[in-house]
């Protein structure tokens, strides 16, 4: 093996080693989704209180014709292009009537997770199997810059879920400029924005009686036990999710019960926690529809028309380029 092999890492191993040895820790959230983490997401939008999934669910079903109304109009060949598609669950129902009504488009599905593509790519080929489908395994701003999709049709492009909110305000400003350097006039885009409401009420869908959620985020620890030899006790840690109403910033964090020290094979490295010295790992930002329309001015954008659920839990909002 090279030297420069000897340094290459792994983009997994080198953030734990840049976020641990900073100070607050922390850990990017994109690594929660191995395939552990990708089947403990898919139990979480099934939870009573995690909201999000069913009111974007209920948006979609039932404003589809609305939010399609204008990639249509145009009566040309498009691509739909998804950043973060995961399952592909509330996708399908735009799917599903593209397909009925005859549309003429590719489906291009982003996503950081390999095996939720592999996934994704069976069911479509199973329920949809005249769909043209061309899954690109990247991160958002890796795709956007690439634009593989780029064939000279318009793209509507789908951020869905509430993806953004997974970003503080400075770096989701960072991805909405990628967002724009990755489209091109009278391109779509429709993001899912979850909204600022009662703070129990979300606080409630990062803590949920059944302790799924906190499986979910120390996975994260198992998956640096499995993959970089660390030695992390997960009994050792506590899940603690706390939510700013000021901000909107929904924030979870490990936190050390005790002083301890952790090995990590692959980095060769020990790192020590001060007793209830907390790990930041996630950030789920939740917006007011004035924030959103700001934002979609500063990033070059225009907010055509927000579609929300029933109880405004939840907004798609279609901006255009
Ligand atoms: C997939 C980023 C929308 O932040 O609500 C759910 C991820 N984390 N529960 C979110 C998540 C803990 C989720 N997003």
């Amino acid at each position: 093996m090279s030297a420069k092999k000897n340094l290459d890492l792994g983009s997994f191993a080198q953030d734990v080693l840049i976020g641990l040895s900073s100070k607050p820790k922390s850990i990017p959230s994109k690594y929660f989704y191995d395939a552990t983490g990708d089947k403990l997401f898919q139990q979480i939008m099934a939870m009573p209180e995690y909201y999000l999934t069913r009111k974007e669910f209920e948006i979609l079903e039932n404003q589809h014709k609305s939010i399609l109304k204008k990639i249509l109009s145009k009566n040309e060949p498009f691509n739909l292009v998804e950043l973060g598609a995961g399952d592909g669950l509330k996708t399908k129902i735009l799917l599903r009537y593209l397909d009925v009504i005859g549309a003429d488009f590719t489906y291009f599905p982003i996503d950081f997770s390999g095996t939720v593509l592999e996934e994704l790519k069976g069911s479509l080929a199973e329920e949809l199997p005249n769909l043209p489908v061309k899954p690109i395994e990247d991160t958002y701003r890796g795709s956007l810059l690439k634009r593989e999709w780029e064939n000279g049709k318009p793209s509507l492009i789908l951020f869905l879920g509430g993806n953004i909110g997974n970003f503080p305000l400075k770096e989701a400003r960072d991805v909405l400029d990628h967002l724009r350097l990755g489209t091109v006039f009278g391109d779509e885009v429709l993001l899912g924005f979850d909204l600022k409401k009662n703070p129990q009420t979300i606080l409630d869908a990062y803590h949920d009686k059944e302790g799924i959620t906190r499986e979910f985020n120390l996975n994260l620890l198992k998956r640096m036990n499995r993959e970089l030899g660390a030695n992390f006790d997960v009994e050792e840690f506590m899940h603690w999710p706390s939510y700013n109403p000021v901000n909107g910033e929904c924030r979870s964090h490990l936190v050390s019960l005790k002083k301890q020290k952790v090995d990590i094979t692959a980095l060769n490295q020990a790192f020590e926690f001060e007793a209830f010295e907390p790990i930041f790992i996630e950030i789920s930002k939740k917006y007011n529809l004035g924030e959103i329309k700001k934002l979609a001015r500063r990033s070059g954008f225009e907010l055509k028309e927000a579609f929300l659920d029933g109880e405004s839990f939840f907004a798609d909002v279609l901006w255009e380029r």
